[in-house]
Parts: C-alpha cells; sequence; structure tokens
C-alpha cells in the first residue's frame, strides 16, 4: 500500500465500519486499524477505543496515543433518522466532522476519508445521470451536513493542505450490520424478511428508482480512492459513484426468482418524500477518470450472492 500506516475508523460499528474495518486489517495489518465507536463492535479481532466523535478531546488523545495518521470517519446519522432528530444529526455530523478535520490539521495527518452521499442532491437536480457538477440543495438535515461536509473538506484541503477524500454514496446494500436510519434501507431489510418470513412491507413506492451499491464494490470504492495518486485527483471531497439503481418492484422481481412465494406489500411514508428528492442514477466519469473507478456487481448478481449468504445464515440458525 502508498503513505497510509495507522487509521482510525470512527463509527467502526455501524454498517459500512463493521465490513470496511476487518478489510482494512488485511490491507494494513490489524494492530494498525483502531475501530471506534459509542458501540462495541461485532468482531472483535482488534484494536477498539470507545469515541463519542463529538468529543474533541477524546478524538485527539486517541489519534495522539495510537499515533494514528489517517482516519476513515463513518460515524454519522443517516436521512430518515436524521428528520426525526435534526439537531443530533447536526451535532454529530458536522461538530463531529470539524473535530475531525481539525485534529488532522493539527496532528498533520496524512488523509481524511469522509463520505458523502447522493442526499447532497435535491428536487432541483437533475434526477437521471446525474452530473458531477449540479445543483446540490438538498431538503434533509443529513443532506444538508453532507453538502456541508463536502464544503468543508474542500476548504481544509484548500487552505491548510489537508488530504481530504469522499464519495457520495448511494444506498449500500450489506449482510453483516444491518443499516440505521436511512431512506435506502428497504433493499436491504427485504432480503431478511424473505428468508425468514416471506413476506415485507416497503416503506416506498413499487417504482421508486434510486441507486444503490452492494457492499463489496462499496469497500473498494473507499480503498481505491483513499489510495489514489493525489496528482492525478482534480475531485476531492464529492465524488459521483454509479453502481446500481433499481426499484423496489425490480428487485422484488429479481428475488422472486430465487424466493417465488415471496409477497411484498407497499405502504410509503415519510421516507417517500425523500427518496423522490434524490437521483435516479449517476454520472461518475469523474471518479472512473481520476482513479479508475468501475463497478463489478449488477442487480442480478448482487442477489444471488445476498440470498446466498443470508440462507447459509440462516439455516444454520445465526440469522
Ligand atoms: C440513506 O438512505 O440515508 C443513506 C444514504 C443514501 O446516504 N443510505
Amino acid at each position: 500500500m502508498g503513505d497510509i500506516r495507522r487509521i482510525l475508523v470512527t463509527g467502526a460499528s455501524g454498517q459500512i465500519g463493521s465490513e470496511l474495518t476487518p478489510r482494512l486489517r488485511e490491507l494494513y495489518g490489524k494492530e494498525n486499524v483502531i475501530a471506534s465507536d459509542l458501540r462495541k463492535p461485532v468482531s472483535d479481532d482488534g484494536p477498539f477505543e470507545m469515541l463519542d466523535v463529538t468529543d474533541a478531546k477524546q478524538l485527539d488523545e486517541i489519534v495522539v496515543d495510537h499515533e494514528i495518521d489517517s482516519i476513515v470517519h463513518l460515524a454519522a446519522l443517516l436521512s430518515a433518522s436524521g428528520e426525526q432528530r435534526p439537531n443530533v444529526a447536526w451535532h454529530v455530523n458536522i461538530d463531529g466532522l470539524y473535530n475531525v478535520l481539525e485534529v488532522a490539521r493539527n496532528r498533520k495527518l496524512r488523509r481524511v476519508f469522509n463520505p458523502s452521499s447522493i442526499a447532497v442532491f435535491g428536487p432541483e437536480t437533475p434526477r437521471e445521470k446525474t452530473p458531477q457538477e449540479t445543483v446540490t440543495k438538498p431538503r434533509t438535515i443529513y443532506g444538508i451536513t453532507k453538502v456541508t461536509g463536502e464544503l468543508l473538506g474542500n476548504y481544509y484541503y484548500q487552505k491548510w493542505g489537508v488530504d481530504v477524500r469522499g464519495i457520495r454514496f448511494p444506498g449500500v446494500i450489506s449482510n453483516v450490520s444491518p443499516p440505521g436510519g436511512g431512506t435506502t434501507d428497504y433493499a436491504v431489510e427485504i432480503f431478511y424478511e424473505a428468508i425468514k418470513n416471506r413476506r415485507y412491507t416497503c416503506f416506498l413506492k413499487p417504482d421508486s428508482i434510486l441507486p444503490m451499491i452492494y457492499m463489496p464494490d462499496c469497500l473498494r470504492s473507499i480503498v481505491e480512492l483513499l489510495e489514489a495518486d493525489l496528482s492525478r485527483l482534480k475531485h476531492h471531497t464529492d465524488f459521483n459513484l454509479r453502481a446500481l439503481s433499481f426499484s423496489p418492484i425490480q428487485l422484488v422481481a429479481e428475488i422472486k426468482r430465487h424466493i417465488p412465494d415471496l409477497v411484498v406489500e407497499y405502504k410509503p411514508d415519510y421516507r417517500q418524500a425523500i427518496a423522490d428528492s434524490w437521483p435516479m442514477s449517476l454520472n461518475d466519469s469523474a471518479a472512473r477518470e481520476e482513479w479508475e473507478w468501475r463497478p463489478t456487481f449488477d442487480l442480478q448478481t448482487m442477489v444471488k450472492d445476498m440470498l446466498g449468504v443470508l440462507s447459509e445464515r440462516h439455516r444454520s440458525g445465526k440469522l
């Protein structure tokens, strides 16, 4: 690998963190990746620190004690839970990020990865093949914190040379830790319910197309951007990424090829308005040109893989 030696992962017990941390440990060495969160991680396979990212002093102590040179900052509230508690979303997503950027500046860290989201877009943004440079006027507090995060990261890079990088993630589909509080969560929940109960009530409309990515592609994108050659990057904190795009009804049809007796009802709730304000697909030519991004999973291969992993766990009584 390149110049990264010791990484702190915040939000390591969350959906992405619980799979990214073991992957980073494979690449950088078990002792060189420090997991941190308010909750204990699912797997206990390396150093862990209890950390509230809104506590700047605690964050600074961990960075110094572990000789951290890079931070992957995953601790955040997502779109749906952000709407339930906007003040907490602002505090965690903005004050937490500010603390991470400040420690990176003061301790001269090599790199910060701060995920952004398709939530930076809003109803005025073109919804199909959304361009890299376009209107970013989100209507959710989560989206507002993510646009602010992109701008703040660029500010720290331009003003102080802090190497901050980020991707506008779509919904992430995975089978280790469930997502918590997102608008795209239906696309994970449905797999668990299909296998366990053969029934699912979807909180979005059947034709609501959203962009998504399968976890193996998501993990690879983070590692590839972390390791990308800085001199090739024209963008830093706000890369559009394209992987999958589908509606609930398209996902259901694909799952039914494997589980024909699955029954799905649709009861859209407040999350429908959030989904309606987001893109259906993205133009990711900047990521493709600047760090060679290429997705590998399509809808068919993702569904087959998800069902394979979860069915096996169900058979062995671990679901
Ligand atoms: C959410 O639904 O809030 C997240 C996201 C798209 O950032 N999955």
